[in-house]
């Protein structure tokens, strides 16, 4: 059936517990059992060194050369690569990252894993730079198949250039319909996320690894020079990549599915609803989140605590 097609649909909200099965985590994706176990148990894992003062040098030349390019009006606030309109510098950027960071990430994963990536984001020294709590796309459909950013530091970061702050736990918390297109489930909760994160320092060339669903954040740079890294995404080979979709023409209680490849990615508006070279799934049910403030802290303090 084609999307707007079906009548208003009420789903219930998810029950108010955290994922202690977290099936996606069954299938290796990382060579090392113990880096998967330690994903597995916080949401998040700092990795520690694996760029070089070279490879970190080629990646600040090719942000520079990437700011040079860019035509589009960015201000002073945070900028990722995979954002910008113009697809074909979106794309090359990407692409010469991606040949940097993608051969150094690769000896961590199963043979069977693809990397895809590898996204520049750009912090400007500006009291407007910060990042509010967010959890990444899903891309995968999550009740099965383990998602992964690696996010690797090229400067030192901590809390005073707007490094990483992650929520411990918050991969549990079950939000796994997560794109630009579908209003975030989590979003009423920003406070309270905000006051339990808590702050990466994080080496240049080191990496952090981190459960797409793990909820995290970056505050502004206020230091007096930009602050660079850079975002790959790991999945299995055999995970269908995946992007939900809703707007006024979707009914309510439904999300559309559709089943991508990474042409949506470099080529394609992603603010807008996939084309027909994209595999449309169907209108799959919402997966609504109504739990009260109290509700949610009380998870999120349980997610830290099981998280240590
Ligand atoms: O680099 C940062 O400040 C945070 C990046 C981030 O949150 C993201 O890419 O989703």
């Amino acid at each position: 059936m084609s999307p707007g097609g079906a009548a208003a649909h009420r789903v219930p909200s998810a029950p108010c517990e955290l994922d202690d099965r977290l099936v996606r985590y069954d299938r290796p994706l990382l060579v090392d059992p113990a880096v998967q176990a330690s994903l597995r148990r916080s949401g998040f894992h700092v990795y520690g060194p694996l760029l070089d003062g070279r490879q970190i040098a080629r990646l600040r030349t090719i942000a520079d050369e990437f700011l040079e390019r860019l035509t589009e009006p960015w201000g002073d606030a945070f900028l990722t690569v995979g954002r910008v309109q113009d697809a074909a510098l979106r794309a090359d950027t990407t692409a010469r990252a991606g040949e940097v960071v993608l051969p150094a990430l690769r000896p961590l994963f199963v043979d069977d894993a693809r990397l895809r990536g590898s996204a520049l984001q750009i912090k400007p020294p500006s009291p407007t730079s910060e990042l509010n709590c967010h959890q990444d796309s899903s891309l995968v459909d999550e009740r099965s198949w383990l998602g992964i950013y690696a996010w690797v530091a090229l400067h030192d970061s901590g809390p005073r250039n707007g490094g990483l702050h992650v929520l411990p736990g918050s991969h549990r918390l079950g939000c796994w319909q997560r794109t630009l297109n579908v209003p975030w489930q989590l979003a009423r909760f920003g406070e309270v996320m905000a006051d339990l994160s808590v702050p990466l320092e994080v080496p240049a060339g080191s990496l952090v690894l981190f459960d797409a669903a793990t909820v995290h954040s970056s505050p502004p740079n206020r230091s007096d020079r930009m602050r660079l890294a850079v975002n790959s995404f790991v999945t299995h080979a055999d995970a269908p990549m995946l992007h939900f979709f809703r707007d006024d023409r979707t009914p309510p209680g439904r999300v559309e599915a559709y089943e991508i490849d990474d042409s949506f990615f470099s080529d394609d508006d992603i603010m807008v609803r996939p084309g027909p070279q994209h595999r449309y799934l169907g209108e799959w049910d919402q997966h609504v989140i109504e739990w009260t403030p109290d509700e949610f802290e009380r998870l999120c303090r349980q997610a830290i605590e099981e998280a240590e």
